[in-house]
């Protein structure tokens, strides 16, 4: 056999994912939290940030940092150099066909509130329609209902089954002649559900009708390629990303992004200002008035690069590892019931303890050293979906051990016993 045919190609085994060698980049894995082993499980509010992405930002405000696209100096053109190359690393982290549509926002939420301004406010007229689903984060559904308060568009909602899967077969029958926007998120941040955005990207299209895509849960977990899905708005997070608060992408398509309004007026989005006439400047700095979080964009290129490395495939099946063991050592303990069971999952686990209220369980479990979210997760509409008011959230990052379960597993069950 030929040594690079195929079929040796597939024979191989996947390397081995040293989760051991990754979790020593992580400064804060080592810490303790009330005298215990810090176990990080709430990776889906914000992940943390490895030594090359913390070492990138001391880099930049030791020998880099000045403002950017304005002066001929050192400084300066060195900052922009790193501010354009970070959008160029995001721009191949996406498969984005083109720099220009990397937008730095200052995450999820400012990226869809830009789409929200920047498309809706033109685009979406009184008695026009909007389709989300019941999974989105209140960040992908309270933006579309100030947008309809002051235009009169109504929201459209896809619904989900007891599995927390979107009712696709109802997708469709949703659509009509008005029907202007899908907003759908790539990844349940409440449940982990991942849905087929791809299949529900080219239905929209079919109607002529562009997606939002709400990538914050998915970017982090999964290799995203906006040309696959074909979507024509993506949003995510920087912190979420192992990268810096503060900034986060929107990718458009270039041919949409040219004709929205701008979200902010200010420096560097404009080409040329008088009091009778401002021209805007090109995209992406269109929409990139002000100074920019120069830093925290450097940051988060250094955190793509990062993951890169690490590999995405090997990421998701690292966390789907993990996902498939702590399922099953949730599901062995009495009391407890997973909210969230989709066919298609990332490594989140909701679930309520039977006679413990959430809080209960996370303050306990804090002090173990347990880090978990308890609450609404942001996600109301799928709280009162399962009718709990809320539930305690395990979300793992590639960092995360089989051990961290055992940890987890074992915290649990010391709950059980204080409240027994
Ligand atoms: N969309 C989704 C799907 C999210 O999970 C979040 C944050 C956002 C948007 C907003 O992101 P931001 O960076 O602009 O705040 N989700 C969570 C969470 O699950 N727990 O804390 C924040």
């Amino acid at each position: 056999m030929n040594a690079r045919s195929p079929e040796m190609h597939l024979a191989a085994p996947a390397p081995a994912f040293d989760v051991e060698r990754i979790r020593a980049d992580f400064p804060i894995l080592q810490i303790e939290v009330e005298g215990k082993p810090l176990v990080y499980l709430d990776n889906a509010a914000s992940s943390q940030m490895p030594q090359p992405v913390i070492d990138r930002l001391v880099r930049y405000q030791t020998t880099e940092h000045a403002n950017i696209h304005r002066a001929v100096h050192t400084l300066s053109e060195r900052a922009t150099a790193a501010y354009e190359e970070a959008r160029t690393k995001l721009q191949h982290f996406i498969n984005a066909p083109d720099r220009r549509e990397v937008i730095f926002t200052s995450g999820t939420t400012e990226a869809i509130n830009l789409v929200m301004h920047g498309y809706g406010r033109k685009f979406i007229r009184a008695g026009d329609e909007i389709i989300l689903t019941t999974l989105e984060h209140h960040s992908n559904i309270v933006p579309w209902q100030m947008l309809a308060e002051e235009t009169g568009a109504r929201i459209r909602v896809l619904p989900i089954n007891d599995a927390g899967e979107l009712c696709l077969d109802q997708f469709e029958a949703l659509f009509s002649a008005r029907t202007k926007l899908v907003g759908v998120g790539h990844v349940s941040n409440a449940l982990g559900s991942i849905n087929p955005v791809k299949q529900m990207v080219a239905l929209a299209h079919k109607h002529g009708v562009p997606v939002l895509v709400d990538g914050a849960q998915a970017v982090p977990h999964l290799p995203v390629d906006v040309q696959d899905l074909d979507c024509d708005f993506y949003a995510f997070s920087g912190h979420k990303l192992c990268g810096p608060t503060g900034i986060g992408v929107l990718y458009g398509k270039a041919a949409l992004l040219e004709n929205m309004q701008p979200f902010k007026g200010g420096g560097d989005m404009i080409l040329a200002v008088s009091f009778e006439k401002t021209t805007y400047n090109t995209i992406p700095h269109k929409f990139e008035a002000g100074t920019p979080p120069i830093a925290a964009a450097i940051g988060l290129g250094a955190a793509v690069d990062y993951l890169s490395s690490v590999g995405m495939q090997a990421i998701a099946r690292h966390e789907h590892a993990l996902l498939q063991y702590a399922t099953g050592q949730l599901q062995a303990l009495a009391g407890v019931r997973l909210i969230g069971t989709a066919a298609h999952k990332a490594a989140v686990l909701s679930f309520t303890l039977d006679g413990v209220h959430p809080h209960d369980v996370g303050t306990l479990l804090n002090q173990d050293g347990i880090a978990v979210r308890t609450g609404h997760h942001c996600a109301q509409p799928v709280m009162a979906r399962f009718k709990v008011p809320a539930t305690t959230r395990a979300s793992f990052a590639f960092y995360n051990s089989m051990a961290d379960v055992d940890v987890l597993v074992a915290g649990l069950r010391s709950v059980q016993k204080v409240f027994a």
